[in-house]
C-alpha cells in the first residue's frame, strides 16, 4: 500500500498507527504541508479534498481516516481495534470521535491559517484557540475513561483500540501547542503505555522519512 501523508499531520500519524497495529506494510509518499504540496493539482487528482492522508490500496485510493481505519478493521479483522460487544464498540468509537470530530477539525492547519490571515490571530492567540478545544476534549475523554472502568494500560482495557489510535497523535499535537498533558495523568499514562509498543513507537512523527 502507498500512504500519502506528512510526518507531523495528526491524521497521517493516526493512520500509520492503525496500519502498524494491523501489521500492514506500506510505502510512504511525503506530501509536505509546509510547502503546500497538498494544494497542487497533482495531489488534488489523488484527494479532491486536498487533505492528507490518502491511502492507495492498489485497488482504490481512499481518503478520510475514519473511513480508512474502519475499512482496515473490516478488511483485516485481526488484531481487532474494537471490543467484541456492540455496546463497548460504541464506547470506543465515542472516545475516538472526541478527537476525530471535535478536537482535530477545529485545530487543523487551514483553520489556523484562517485565524491568522482573516482574524489577525498571532501565535499566542492560535495556541490559546487550540488549547481551548484540546482541553475540552481531553477533559471529556478522561472522564469517559474513568467512567467505563475498564482496567488496563490502554484507553479501553489491556489492549490498544481505536481510542488509542486517535488519542496518541492528539497528545503529540497538544504538546506542540504547549498544552500540559500532566493535567490528565490517566491520559499521560496511556500515552506512555502506547509508546512501549512498536506499532506506536515507529509511527511517531520524528521517525518518519520526511521528518528530516
Ligand atoms: N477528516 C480528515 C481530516 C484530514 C486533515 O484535516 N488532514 C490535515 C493534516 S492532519 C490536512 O491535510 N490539513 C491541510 C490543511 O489544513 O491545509 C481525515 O481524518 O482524514
Amino acid at each position: 500500500m502507498k500512504l500519502y501523508g506528512f510526518f507531523r499531520s495528526g491524521t497521517s500519524h493516526r493512520l500509520r498507527i492503525a496500519l502498524n497495529l494491523k501489521g500492514i506494510a506500506y510505502e510512504q509518499v511525503p506530501v509536505d504541508l509546509r510547502t503546500e504540496r497538498h494544494l497542487t493539482a497533482e495531489y488534488k487528482a489523488i484527494n479532491p479534498q486536498q487533505l492528507v492522508p490518502s491511502l492507495d490500496t492498489g485497488e482504490a485510493i481512499m481518503t478520510q481516516t475514519p473511513a480508512i481505519i474502519e475499512w482496515l478493521e473490516e478488511r483485516f479483522p485481526s488484531p481487532s481495534l474494537l471490543p467484541t460487544s456492540v455496546d463497548e464498540r460504541a464506547q470506543v468509537r465515542a472516545l475516538a470521535a472526541i478527537v476525530g470530530c471535535d478536537i482535530h477539525p477545529v485545530n487543523n492547519r487551514r483553520v489556523l491559517e484562517a485565524l491568522r490571515n482573516s482574524f489577525d490571530a498571532d501565535d499566542a492567540a492560535v495556541n490559546k484557540w487550540c488549547a481551548t478545544w484540546i482541553e475540552a476534549g481531553f477533559d471529556a475523554f478522561d472522564a469517559l475513561v474513568a467512567q467505563h472502568g475498564r482496567s488496563g494500560a490502554f484507553a479501553f482495557g489491556d489492549a490498544p483500540t481505536l481510542a488509542d489510535v486517535y488519542l496518541v497523535p492528539q497528545i503529540e499535537s497538544a504538546r506542540r501547542f504547549k498544552v500540559d498533558i500532566n493535567r490528565w495523568p490517566r491520559l499521560a499514562a496511556i500515552d506512555l503505555a502506547c509508546a512501549q509498543l512498536d506499532a506506536f513507537r515507529l509511527a511517531a512523527p520524528a521517525l518518519q522519512p520526511d521528518a528530516a
